[in-house]
């Protein structure tokens, strides 16, 4: 094993916390919906049984509608805002009793499950019961958001939050922002108080953020009144491709396990969630997936990580996939003279990009995993090394921080990452790549 796993296995055994793994000690302190997906994926090569916990912990939270929020309050923490009491899902008939937040994240379960079932076979480890337990509260998650999440039927889901994107502050959503007023909220936030502020969202931002809580909270979650009033409706490319891979797994899974009706349930909506996001998401200018703005019914022609991760879901022809690639080669993202690590999280020629600030343009491990699989996917190879190499070089030079640098000169000069440090989903991923895919 080498040292660079062994130092990765210590971060998640120091963010462990009785059943579930923080994603970074201070700034993350509860349970988190698709953090918890990678991390398992990390635990399942060294501990299968905290992988498989993990998981079950994360579904403690789960709502009676299948509902799955994007944060578990196990846990009493002072360090992080906004807690359990500012996102109040206990005003929802549908919360359980343990305390949740009343938004959800990008559904990685699915695709997680069958990654730990092949890490099972591999060690010879009966996943079946395990599977068994999970799969259907999975299935009732993507049933919830094909049945709340899809208004007009067209096999694309939306998010109502930017916080449901996991991509917080991403440039897309200044565009939003722009379509309504906000009142100026008291309160305190904890992450600038820990981290470089100039590496978070801005104060105006986090206005915006906490407005949208309180519009839910007044209309009870209630999922018809936050379609027909929520200023914030977005067809999400990642969140999409994480349904999608999810639902494929699901089925490949659902037929080992013969769970036939809800195979035949997944193959329909995997069938129009494909073509809608080829149709509707796909920018032939940008040659890349891109945001379509449900409320004002738009599309938001801005490139990001995210615009490759249909990759992974194995969305793209394999003509489109070319198209895609040739933003990784003396391209937008690459920089036309190869000057950028990969992936940026924002495209690097906007004028909104920003190489230090959170999603606006750092690369992001599990984005850039992502990527990698779908790359193997598609067998780019050669693409996929590039990308997993350029991983591998910032957990070498700086560890398991939050997000990186991409400017390859700027890199000259740093000795940290952003963000926190210590972060599970980089210390998971960067296990996975060192152990599965040499
Ligand atoms: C970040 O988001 C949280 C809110 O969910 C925050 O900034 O307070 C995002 O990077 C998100 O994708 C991630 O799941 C979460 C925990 O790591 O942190």
């Amino acid at each position: 094993m080498t040292d660079l796993v062994k130092r990765a296995q210590k971060v998640l055994l120091q963010n462990w916390k009785e059943g579930f793994t923080i994603p970074c000690e201070g700034l993350y302190p509860f349970q988190w919906n698709w953090d918890s997906g990678f991390i398992a994926i990390g635990w399942a090569h060294f501990d299968l049984e905290k992988a498989m916990q993990e998981i079950h912990s994360l579904l403690k939270g789960q709502w009676k509608n299948g509902f799955l929020p994007h944060i578990v309050f196990h846990n009493e923490s002072e360090s992080y805002f906004p807690g359990p009491e500012v996102h109040a899902a206990f005003l929802s008939p549908n919360a359980p009793k343990i305390r949740t937040s009343g938004i959800t994240q990008p559904p990685v379960l699915g695709f997680v499950l069958e990654l730990l079932y092949q890490v099972c076979k591999k060690k010879q480890y009966d996943s079946f019961p395990f599977l068994k337990e999970v799969y259907a509260k999975v299935f009732q998650n993507h049933h919830y958001f094909y049945t709340h999440r899809d208004p007009f039927n067209e096999g694309l889901v939306y998010i109502c939050h930017n916080w449901e994107a996991g991509t917080d502050n991403t440039p897309v959503w200044d565009l939003i922002w722009e379509t309504f007023e906000v009142p100026e909220y008291q309160f305190q936030r904890k992450d600038t108080q820990l981290i470089d502020a100039s590496h978070r969202p801005s104060n105006k931002e986090y206005q915006y953020y906490i407005h949208l809580i309180e519009l839910f909270k007044q209309w009870r979650y209630d999922d018809a009144m936050i379609s027909k009033n929520s200023p914030f409706l977005i067809q999400d490319p990642l969140f999409n491709s994480m349904l999608i891979a999810s639902n494929n797994s699901l089925i490949r899974l659902g037929k080992m396990l013969n769970e036939n009706e809800m195979v035949s349930q997944l193959e329909n909506w995997n069938q129009s969630a494909k073509n809608a996001m080829n149709q509707k998401l796909y920018d032939h200018e940008q040659k890349g997936y891109v945001y379509y703005d449900l409320r004002n019914q738009r599309i938001i022609p801005y490139l990001s990580s995210s615009s490759f991760t249909p990759l992974f879901a194995e969305i793209p022809s394999m003509p489109r996939a070319n198209e895609l690639l040739m933003h990784f080669n003396k391209g937008r993202f690459s920089g036309y003279k190869n000057e950028n690590y990969l992936c940026a999280s924002f495209d690097p020629q906007s004028p909104f990009f920003n190489s230090k600030k959170y999603w606006r343009g750092p690369i992001w491990i599990n984005l850039n995993w992502l990527i990698y699989m779908g790359m193997k996917k598609y067998g780019f190879d050669k693409e996929a090394e590039q990308i997993r190499q350029d991983t591998l070089f910032f957990i070498e030079k700086y560890g398991f921080y939050e997000y990186f640098e991409p400017n390859k000169e700027t890199n000259k000069t740093l000795s940290k990452g952003y963000g926190g440090n210590n972060f599970s989903w980089s210390a998971a991923l960067a296990i996975d790549l060192l152990t599965n895919n040499q």
